[in-house]
């Protein structure tokens, strides 16, 4: 592991370019906020958060299947979310219990609203879990004995969200209520409050590569949908 006291050594003895402290920084498992993080991978950042199926939402031609199997997946997932992050909140630092204890209520009550959802459209939603919505379970219960990796997997879904529908604002007529539900203000305070616990924690790399890949793997699994 290295220190900033190393680094500074380093920099001073060897004139290290900022490229080659943020190197060392990446090999040594440094600390990053969540911002930084976003930041330095912007690619995969913006593969977590544009897609077609985005697109498409916001213009109205997304087909209907997809959406049907975008709602009853996500579905799927808020309940593993919910267990996931059940699991880490038993692991939290004090500072880190209000936000996601409220965010447990908020699941809770997300999945009644996706049942209402369900219900308008006459949709059943005890559907499989599809091999995406199973790999990303396995994923987030494998960070959910670790604060480090548990909270930045969490905060990168979440904030993933808030990022992908406000970027189709205004949408179609059809999609308002799904746009409204990730953009509101409560949430985007949510958001921000998983993000200072990131920010707290260190930070996981890993973790947030992992899920911006998931989440493009999400958007993905439903868009290919309406053409299986
Ligand atoms: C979220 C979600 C956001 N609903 N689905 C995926 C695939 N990723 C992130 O979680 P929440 O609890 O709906 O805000």
């Amino acid at each position: 592991m290295v220190d900033w006291l190393d680094l500074a050594c380093y920099q001073s003895l060897h004139f290290a370019t900022r490229q080659e402290v943020m190197l060392i920084m990446t090999w040594s498992g440094a600390r990053m906020t969540g911002n930084e993080l976003v930041s330095r991978y912007p690619y995969e950042w913006r593969s977590a958060t544009g897609h077609p199926f985005l697109e498409a939402i916001r213009d109205g031609s997304l087909p209907g299947a997809a959406f049907r199997v975008w709602l009853q997946q996500d579905y799927v997932f808020v309940a593993d979310l919910l267990r996931f992050q059940a699991t880490l909140l038993s692991i939290a630092p004090r500072g880190g219990q209000d936000a996601l204890a409220a965010g447990l209520a908020a699941l809770e009550s997300e999945l009644g609203w996706f049942e209402q959802q369900a219900e308008h459209m006459q949709l059943p939603l005890g559907v499989k879990r599809h091999r995406v919505t199973e790999a990303y379970r396995q994923r987030l219960l494998s960070y959910a004995n670790d604060w480090t990796s548990g909270i930045t997997a969490l905060w990168t879904g979440e904030r993933a969200y808030l990022e992908s529908w406000s970027g189709v604002a205004p949408s179609a007529p059809a999609y308002h209520e799904f746009v409204e539900h990730w953009t509101q203000p409560d949430f985007r305070e949510y958001v921000r409050e998983l993000e200072t616990l990131v920010d707290a924690s260190g930070g996981d790399e890993e973790a947030f590569l992992a899920v911006c890949k998931l989440e493009q793997d999400f958007w993905e699994m439903a868009w290919n949908s309406a053409r299986d």
